[in-house]
């Protein structure tokens, strides 16, 4: 008879789940003996890194993922990562090993004793199979429900000895052939009343999120505004994980501002706004003021239910994003309504060269070497909106951020996106100070020929927190300047590649290499302290 191994690794196998992510103990070793040859299993020397790199590689590849942790410190260092894959509406399968069942009553050294709870606020669901022949009906469980929407992570616990129990053939069969799926379309009236809406404003806008990316949403998009003539907003940068048009489109007119007053000034004037896979709004700071303008009507697609239901105005549709647009684009008359005019997108002007350089003038910098199928992973969050106004990113999976705001998410999601899209260029653009919370993510890049190029912005503070004790009127905080933290040393010593760039003629050609180069490459740049607003 079948083991819990054979069965729930051939499950994994027929979901295509055959990259693993982990970091093992000894409670995690059973599971691993006799590695099948046709899976790929991906250290990570710190479970934040762990979960970040497979958080990456799920969102890169479009498919749930699979990461083994070690028993309850395993899991505790993970939390803030699992924390951002929420966040990210990631399809991660989270499983960590326990002690044997027979010792976990005594509570034998590494007994998780409370397996279930720990990560409970953070996962849609989160079991102990209670029978150990139930493990792989929990792995698939887990993995049907991480995928389905509102996509995320799931946990399930497996104490250690599970994987040599016999499972009865035919049940197990049943259990890992099953196919589940449930992109929901929406009801045929409210695409109807949501055409018709379109149809009579006078003046309506599309918000854009990330769930336009992930949904497979971005051609109809594109289709949409370009049919109706509607100008696009993204929703706002703290929350927009990924980018739901392109760009450089003359439709787009910029990244809507985080705070609720000031949006609601900028979608002014606007009768109809439609928000595409994003909540209603990714606030952040508190900026109070109107939730929408004087006579403005909102409509949100979302395939999320409790983004539909928490959302503070406005009303919501809730079905896959993608195929909304689909069946939307049909209710819609095939007609091109004339161009109207749509406010420019201001164009950035290049940034004045000082020494050291402006984040935004490495931008400019960056802007002028990037591949046009290059992909960037975001964590510099003085530099956020320079990246976003530099460099006009314009193709589906072409953009990583960390929705959730935990740092650590950057440099370790940049290694698993390569690692799922090996013929795309990626480019990690990081602060010297968040580069400090996954950065064990170096050793995995080098350790399995992970060609990423990370570009370190090195101002020597956390300038966002002074820019955030600005506005929160807070003087004096300590703990907010990061003298000689030297970045590259550290990638050094985990086997990176690294150069120091000083100048723009030395950080172009150093980039231009760094991009081309077939292993992990870093180059740092000093930066002028302060914000990047353009
Ligand atoms: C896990 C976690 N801890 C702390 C913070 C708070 N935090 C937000 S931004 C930031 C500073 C980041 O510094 P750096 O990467 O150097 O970027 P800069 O602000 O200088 O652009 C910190 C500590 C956080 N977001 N996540």
């Amino acid at each position: 008879m079948p083991t819990v191994r054979d069965t729930t690794f051939e499950f994994l196998r027929r979901q295509g789940m055959t990259t693993i992510f982990g970091n093992p103990g000894s409670t995690e070793l059973p599971m691993l003996q006799d590695f099948p040859s046709d899976f790929t299993y991906i250290l990570g020397l710190q479970e934040a890194a762990v979960v970040g790199m497979a958080d990456g590689y799920a969102q890169a590849s479009g498919r749930p993922t699979l990461v083994n942790l070690h028993t309850a410190p395993g899991v505790g260092n993970a939390m803030g990562a699992i924390f951002n894959a929420q966040a990210n509406k990631t399809p991660l399968v989270i499983t960590a090993g326990n002690q044997v069942r027979g010792l976990m009553t005594l509570q034998a050294n590494l007994s998780n004793r409370d397996a279930i709870r720990m990560p409970h606020p953070l996962v849609k669901w989160s079991y102990e199979p209670p029978r150990a022949q139930d493990v792989p009906h929990a792995i698939a469980r887990a993995t049907h429900l991480a995928a389905l929407a509102p996509v995320g992570p799931t946990f399930v616990s497996i104490p250690m000895d599970d994987w040599d129990v016999e499972v009865d053939e035919a049940a197990a069969e049943h259990a890992i052939s099953r196919t589940v799926g449930g992109r929901a379309t929406a009801d045929p009236a409210a695409i109807r009343e949501l055409a018709a809406a379109l149809q009579a404003a006078d003046n309506a806008v599309l918000v854009c999120g990330p769930d336009v990316d992930a949904s497979g949403g971005w051609d109809a998009a594109i289709e949409l505004s370009e049919r109706l003539s509607l100008p696009v907003w993204a929703s706002p940068a703290p929350g927009g994980g990924r980018l739901g048009f392109p760009e450089s489109h003359p439709h787009f007119v910029g990244v809507l501002p985080p705070a609720i007053g000031p949006a609601g000034e900028t979608l002014n004037g606007h009768d109809l706004i439609v928000v595409l896979g994003s909540s209603v709004f990714p606030y952040y700071p508190n900026l109070p003021g109107p939730l929408l303008p004087e006579g403005s009507r909102l409509i949100a697609v979302t395939s999320d239910p409790d983004e539909a239901s928490r959302a503070p105005m406005g009303d919501a549709i809730v079905a896959d994003v993608a195929l909304t647009l689909d069946a939307l684009l049909a209710e819609l008359s095939p007609e091109q309504r004339p161009p109207r005019a749509h406010p420019p997108r201001p164009v950035a002007d290049p940034m004045e060269l000082s020494d050291p350089l402006n984040a935004s003038a490495v931008m400019d910098v960056l802007a002028d070497v990037f591949p046009p199928d290059g992909i960037i992973v975001l964590e510099a969050p003085s530099a956020t909106m320079a990246v976003r106004n530099r460099i006009r990113l314009s193709q589906p999976g072409s953009y990583y951020f960390g929705a959730g705001g935990g740092l650590g998410f950057g440099l370790s999601a940049a290694v698993g996106v390569q690692l799922a899209q090996p013929d795309r260029p990626v480019v990690c653009v990081v602060g010297e100070g968040s580069a400090q919370y996954a950065i064990q993510a170096f050793w995995s890049a080098v350790a399995y020929d992970v060609p990423v190029t990370f570009l370190v912005l090195r101002n020597a503070e956390y300038a966002i927190l002074k820019w955030f004790a600005s506005i929160e009127n807070v003087e004096g905080a300590p703990g907010l300047d990061l003298p000689a933290l030297d970045v590259a040393g550290v990638a050094a010593g985990y086997g990176v590649a690294t150069q120091h760039a000083t100048g723009p003629e030395d950080l172009r050609e150093q980039l231009r290499q760094a991009i081309a180069s077939p292993v992990a490459s870093l180059v740092e740049v000093p930066v002028a302290p302060g914000m990047s607003i353009f």
